[in-house]
């Protein structure tokens, strides 16, 4: 066994880790909805507020204790990615006094909820947008929302002609309808200010998840970490102990620069997808040697943030196409157990505890949530073009303790009965090719995680003493067996995952 400097460094340098949620416990097990396609309570073939309510039972059950619905507020899309009112609930999802019910229920079961604000642009259809094109159409120059956005004469890449006019409206997602705000704006700071008092305050919701938080202002990082700090620093204000994770879709080095704006964290883009460190650990030769270069990358670079590592979200290629996994479900369920030892919040995605599968064009990736027993999902958004259900429903897979569905379910429990798992300090005891020891370090308390990386093999870890299994995640392959004496090794089936500490 190589021992890895990393322990050196953790015996060092152990420093208390305090939670980014300041008011209860942290919230470690987040949940991705998109309601449009999760479930329907009202017959329209479309998911809605309440339909989403009539699941929390299901999601708490699945040990999630945070919820982040993608765009809730009206939009001309049906994904809600371009908001023309900041101020409402979109009404295919529903009325405001639903979102309060929401909030409640959630609140009831101990469930944070989060909703993705999206401020880097608004639709084309937002009133501000609308008063500033019919100023512009008329000579009146002087019209306030026109400096809510980048106007130009000057034709250029991200510059979108105003029909009518000799103007051009800044656009970074181009062709979608989207054009971008002057985040600079003071007017338009102290309407963002009321958009964050409405959500916190008057709704209730504990958080954000920030859309597209480079695209604020493009190739400046300095400004979007100064905006970034804006933003939690009046959320803070408003709401002590809001929950802000932003979505910085870069590489590891510029996500760990991010996390000087103070936000409670940034979602771990390097883990996920096909080339991400869980999938490609997987694929490697020597996957837990390659899988221990990642954690101790991803822990030098973010030293002190909390990670928030995920497998997909609704812009990626679902796990099953990630880990080949659609004949051998034991990858997915593999491929979950090691997001979660990266430690931090993770987020899954709805549909992949039922392991439903789609890549390529965004609605493939997007599609109704299958219940099961007959139920059919919800409508499929406009333009998909594949995807499909290689496995049951989730109303099968709750019924199969062997099921995808409840390996996950294993997973999140373990999690909230053992918060170290998510929040201690990180290190790696030991590895060879295909076996890992890491440890974790929470108020002087420490556990082990044994994981044998190998798809056929049962495999033996030695361990540093006698230690009590205090939990184990079964990918289909048995559960580990504790020597007599309990002092090791121990011996793991196949992608065998357990968690021991002291005797
Ligand atoms: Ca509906
Ligand atoms: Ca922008």
């Amino acid at each position: 066994m190589k021992k890895s400097i990393f322990c050196l460094v953790l015996a060092l340098c152990l420093l208390p880790l305090v939670p980014a949620i300041a008011q209860g416990r942290p919230h470690i097990n987040w949940y991705e909805v998109f309601v449009y396609s999760y479930a329907d309570s009202d017959g329209d073939g479309h998911g809605d507020l309440k339909g989403l309510m009539g699941r929390l039972d299901y999601i708490q059950d699945l040990g999630f204790d945070g919820l982040w619905l993608m765009p809730v507020m009206p939009s001309p899309s049906y994904h809600k990615y371009d908001v023309s009112d900041y101020f409402d609930i979109d009404p295919l999802y529903g009325s405001l006094q639903d979102m309060r019910d929401l909030v409640a229920a959630c609140r009831a079961r101990g469930i944070a909820l989060i909703i993705d604000l999206v401020l880097n642009h608004t639709s084309t259809r937002h009133p501000w947008f609308v008063s500033a094109l019919a100023a512009l159409r008329e000579g009146r120059l002087d019209e306030p929302h026109i400096a809510y956005y980048h106007f130009s004469r000057q034709p250029g890449g991200h510059f979108v002609p105003v029909a009518g006019t000799d103007w051009h409206y800044e656009e970074q997602f181009k062709g979608g309808g989207m054009p971008d705000l002057n985040l600079d704006n003071p007017d338009l700071r102290a309407q963002i200010k009321d958009i964050l008092a409405f959500w916190l305050e008057d709704v209730g919701v504990d958080g954000f998840r920030l859309d597209a938080v480079t695209s604020y202002y493009t190739g400046e990082d300095a400004r979007n970490i100064a905006f970034l700090r804006f933003l939690k620093d009046t959320a803070q204000q408003l709401k002590p102990g809001s929950f802000l994770v932003g979505e910085c879709w870069k590489g590891l080095g510029a996500i760990a620069d991010y996390y000087q704006s103070g936000l409670d964290s940034f979602f771990l883009f390097p883990a996920a997808q096909a080339e991400g460190y869980v999938a490609a650990s997987m694929r490697a030769r020597k996957p837990a040697a390659t899988y221990v270069q990642h954690l101790e990358r991803v822990w030098r670079a973010i030293p002190e943030g909390i990670l928030t590592p995920f497998l997909s979200n609704h812009d990626t290629g679902r796990v099953v196409g990630l880990v080949q996994g659609r004949q051998a479900v034991e990858r997915v369920k593999f491929a979950h157990g090691l997001l979660s030892l990266l430690g931090g919040y993770t987020f899954t995605y709805y549909g992949e505890e039922i392991g439903m599968a789609g890549a390529g064009a965004d609605p493939n990736k997007r599609l109704g949530m299958l219940w099961g027993e007959g139920q059919p999902p919800t409508l499929a958004p406009p333009g998909v073009t594949g995807g499909d259900y290689p496995f049951p429903g989730a109303m099968e897979q709750l019924a199969d303790p062997a099921s995808l569905l409840h390996y996950i379910r294993s997973l999140n429990h373990l999690r909230l009965e053992l918060p170290i798992l998510a929040l201690g300090q990180p290190g790696v005891a030991a590895f060879t090719d295909d076996t890992a020891l890491l440890a974790r370090e929470l108020a002087g308390q420490q556990v082990y995680i044994a994981v044998n990386f190998s798809a056929r093999e049962p495999r033996e870890v030695a361990l540093p003493g006698p230690l009590r299994l205090l939990g184990a995640l079964d990918a289909g392959f048995g559960l580990p067996a504790m020597p007599a004496g309990a002092a090791g090794p121990l011996r793991l089936p196949p992608y065998g995952i357990a968690v021991l500490g002291p005797p």
